[in-house]
Parts: structure tokens; sequence; C-alpha cells
């Protein structure tokens, strides 16, 4: 016993004291040498060690950069929530490698909607550089710890429900005080998530909201933010979190499969079980709006009840899995994807081939304001029109200026570019 503990601490000490990670090996034998070697070399030790470890130091992983965990970045706070129940392997990013595809609709599917004339055409060449992309929307569980930071912090504040940044006109995100949908709690001093919905993807956020939330988070994780919350101008040289333009998004979700082009990122079947749209039959489709799943909920996993404690009567539901082969979820329905680009229903037509951002101005809607572009459809709305990867839309057709389509279906999921070029 005395022994074993011995050797432990002599190991730590080994790996932290040395310069140099030794291999198991010539720990091993190190061990032997120095117990054969007998109490006087371990009275020495003991004595010209006064830091002696503790058995928790850990020794710090080599070489372990942020910009080299991608896979650990950005959900800090999703991990450590006994609540969120996530399917396993779900740790925050993924590397999107650069490379060249055909933007736009390649099935003469963009014609449908006779609400939205088809602005996928022309099919056009686009290059985006690697970036990283969130596996998952964003939380609830993860807005409201940002709500929460940025309160203490004097970023934000609330008047009549609605969060806005001090002094700003622009409302980043509603809360239940406001709308019903939502699943921001606030009691006048601070946030909570309601409903047990923390491992559902944030609803009630408007594209301001979206933005402020990636530059505090990129000021917490030591990266320099990109948007400028006066003007709300993206600045793509920084390294922080931001919006995908519209390009990184389908590119993303086309999960690199180019031949054939397909209409959803796993093929041309509209397999309700792969994504949360209406009909899915899943057991969240109950109840008040919003029909919500968890994020990643889609992993081909049969899931049980007694885990998620949704509404439904079912006692299980086996999903398919909708992941694409990038191992992003939930770029087919669940919830609206905010972009950051400006939506420009011509813009196909003059789209620059290298990394574009999206036109300077946006087209105006019948209201006389430009609108930002959301992608991939939603719990909502069906497969076909909404949920193509190639689809694009328009804020103005979900927000509060059509009162059959509130907010309760729009959210975002985050990117960054990549720092190693
Ligand atoms: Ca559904
Ligand atoms: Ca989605």
């Amino acid at each position: 016993m005395l022994g074993s503990c011995w050797c432990a601490r002599l190991e730590s000490w080994l790996g932290r004291c040395c310069p140099i990670k030794l291999g198991i090996t010539e720990i091993i034998d190190m061990k032997r040498q120095f117990i054969l070697g007998g109490l006087v070399l371990f009275i020495i030790l003991i004595s010209g060690c006064s830091g002696f470890p503790h058995d928790q130091g850990e020794i710090p992983e080599q070489g372990a950069r942020p910009e080299e965990k991608p896979a650990s970045e950005g959900n800090p706070a999703k991990e450590s929530s006994p609540e969120v129940k996530q399917p396993a392997g779900l740790k925050g990013m993924v590397v999107i490698p650069s490379g060249e595809f055909e933007m736009g609709d390649h099935h003469g599917l963009g014609s449908e909607d006779p609400k939205h004339p088809n602005d996928e055409v022309p099919v056009h060449i686009v290059r985006v550089d690697q970036f990283y992309m969130g596996i998952t929307e964003v939380t609830n569980h993860q807005y409201c710890e940002y709500l929460n930071a940025a309160l203490s912090q004097g970023l934000i504040e609330v008047r009549n429900g609605l969060v806005y940044g001090v002094s700003g006109s622009y409302v980043y995100c509603e809360t239940r005080e406001a709308v019903p949908y939502s699943r921001i709690g606030w009691d006048g001093k601070m946030f909570t998530i309601l409903d047990n919905k923390g491992d559902h993807p944030m609803v009630g956020v408007m594209w301001y909201g979206a933005a402020a939330y990636c530059n505090w988070l990129s000021i917490q994780n030591g990266y320099n933010s990109c948007y400028d919350l006066l003007s709300w101008e993206c600045d793509f040289s920084k390294n922080g979190f931001r919006l995908p333009t519209e390009a990184e998004w389908e590119y993303a979700a086309r999960g690199g499969q180019y031949d054939p082009y397909y209409i959803f990122p796993w093929g041309d079947d509209a397999d309700n079980m792969k994504a949360n749209w209406p009909n899915s039959g899943d057991p969240y489709e109950t109840g008040p709006y919003p029909w919500t799943t968890p994020v990643g909920f889609y992993n081909g996993g049969l899931h049980h009840k007694a885990d998620f404690g949704w509404p439904g009567r079912q006692d299980s539901y086996q999903t398919s899995d909708g992941s694409n082969a990038y191992g992003l979820y939930d770029m087919m329905g669940n919830v609206w994807e905010w972009c950051g680009d400006w939506y420009g229903r011509d813009y196909y037509s003059f789209s620059p081939y290298d990394n574009p951002q999206g036109p300077d101005r946006g087209t105006l809607m019948p209201d006389g304001k430009p609108y930002r572009v959301v992608r991939g459809g939603n719990w909502y709305n069906g497969q076909w029109g909404h949920s193509r990867v190639a689809n694009r839309n328009c804020g103005y057709y979900r927000g509060p200026q059509d009162p059959n389509h509130p907010y309760y279906h729009v959210g975002f999921r985050i990117v960054r570019r990549d720092s190693r070029g």
C-alpha cells in the first residue's frame, strides 16, 4: 500500500520535475531502481523536493494550444452541466476543411414555394477557407450562461422582458416575461432556464443577440471579438467566434458530398427520423410550442423517456443518425440558424468566388428593411420547402412581422476561423 502510493508520487514527481515526459517503461525501470535503492534514497527525495506534488497534480498536456483542441472549445458550460444529456462524442466544434463546391440548387426545387421565388440560382462555384463549426446549435444552457455573465459585466439590460445591449436599440433575445415560448426566465435579477430545456437549442434569439453572444464567448476564450456592436460590422480577420457566412453554412451542411449533390446532407431521402421536422413522430411533438428536441438528439440512438423527461407518452424513441460527414447535428431541422450575411435575393448572380460574405446591403423586404439569412429549416416547417441544404430564407419571414411565425424556431450555431491558415 505504502509502496504503491510512493510509486504513484514518484511517477507524478518525475513527470512534473523532468523537462521531458518519460515513457512508461522508463518510469517503471526508474521506480524499480529507486525501490531497490532503499530508504536512504527515499529520504533524500523527500527532503530534496519540498514541493512534492499531490496525486491530483495533473501534468498539462504538451503543446495543447486552444487552436489545436477544437473539440473542446466554445462549449465550456455544456460539458459540465449534469442536466445536459449529450449523445456520446458531442464536444463542441469540429474542423471544416477548406475547399470548393457548387453552391445553390442542383435539383430545381427552389421555385416550389410561391412565397420564395428561386433565390438559389445560378449555381456557382465557391471556395471557403478552413474553419471550425459548432457541432450543434447553441443551447439554452449556453445562452443563459452568457446572459447572466453579460448582465454582471454590465453588457446587457432587460426592458419589458426583452434583452438589449446597454442603451442599445436592438433586441438580443426574448424572455418568458415577453413571450410564452421562451425558455429563458427573468426575475428582475437573473436569468434562468425554464421547463428543463437546457439542452434544447436557444430560440427567440435575434441576429444581434447571436452576434453579441459570439463576441462575449470570444473574450471568455481569449480570442479577439469579430463584431463591432455599434455598427454590427464583422471583422473576418479576427480569430473570435462569429456566425457562419451563407457559403460556410451550405458548404458545411453538405458534408463534403458533391457526387452527386444531394438535397439533404445524407442524400435525397427526406427521412423524418434523421431530423426534427414536423411529423418526425418525436416525443416532443406535444404540448406548447416550440417543439424543439435536445441538440444532437438525432444521432441514431434509442432514447428513453427516463433519460430525457420528454412530454410525449412513449417510453422510447428510435432515431436515425442525421449527422453529416463532418459530424454536424441538426443542420436540417430543429431550429433555423442565423448566418452572418444580409439576405440578398439575387446575390448568387454576383457572389464572389473566394469566401463570399454576403451583399453589402440586403434586399429590402415589404416593410422597407433588409434582413439577415436563416438556414436549415426547423421543427415547425416541412422538409422540402425549408430544410433542403440549398434553401435560403430571409429573416423577415420568420419574425413578428408575420404573426404566424414568431421567433420560436430561430436559433444559431457558431463558427471560428482557423488561425492556422
Ligand atoms: Ca418534430
Ligand atoms: Ca438546425
